[in-house]
């Protein structure tokens, strides 16, 4: 399986030890194909050595979401990318959870949360200690779908 994660890096890298975690987790159902994200090498500036710019890495990211099986986004820190790629997952009928911590503070983007269809687009709300069952719980069902 391809896993497409998406996690803020201009939005801001405040949760960039989560995305790690959930990346780590995410490698036991597949390929993660965006593992980067979670690097804390990556700067909000999210200058790169081998792309030569924000095209060749808009495209890239392109591809490898057409590839992907299913897109995971932690959506707490808002991030413009990760809309954009949702927006395009959604229109690419991909399979998508988005996951949220309401411990934060904030509120969810009503296009985000609105878009839980029940189906193909999930967000699900929770706790940093419960990374692991909320992961466990979504890839058990979509391997039994
Ligand atoms: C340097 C090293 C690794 O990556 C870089 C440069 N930047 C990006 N590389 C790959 N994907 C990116 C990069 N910048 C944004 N993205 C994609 O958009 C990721 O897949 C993230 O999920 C999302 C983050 O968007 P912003 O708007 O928060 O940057």
């Amino acid at each position: 399986m391809h896993i497409y994660f998406c996690g803020s890096i201009r939005g801001g890298r405040q949760d960039v030890a989560i995305y790690q975690k959930i990346v780590k987790l995410l490698q036991k159902y597949g390929a993660v194909l965006t593992e980067h994200v979670s690097s804390s090498e990556l700067t909000e500036k999210g200058e790169d050595v081998v792309l030569k710019g924000d095209k060749d890495i808009h495209d890239r990211d392109m591809e490898w979401l057409s590839m992907s099986d299913v897109i995971v986004a932690e959506v707490t820190q808002p991030s413009l990318g990760v809309g954009y790629e949702l927006g395009r997952a959604v229109a690419m009928k991909k399979k998508v959870l988005c996951i949220f911590r309401p411990s934060s503070g904030r509120v969810l983007s009503a296009m985000i949360r609105g878009a839980d269809d029940g189906s193909l687009f999930r967000v699900l709300d929770y706790r940093e200690d419960e990374v692991e069952q909320i992961l466990e719980k979504y890839f058990d069902e979509l391997v039994k779908n």
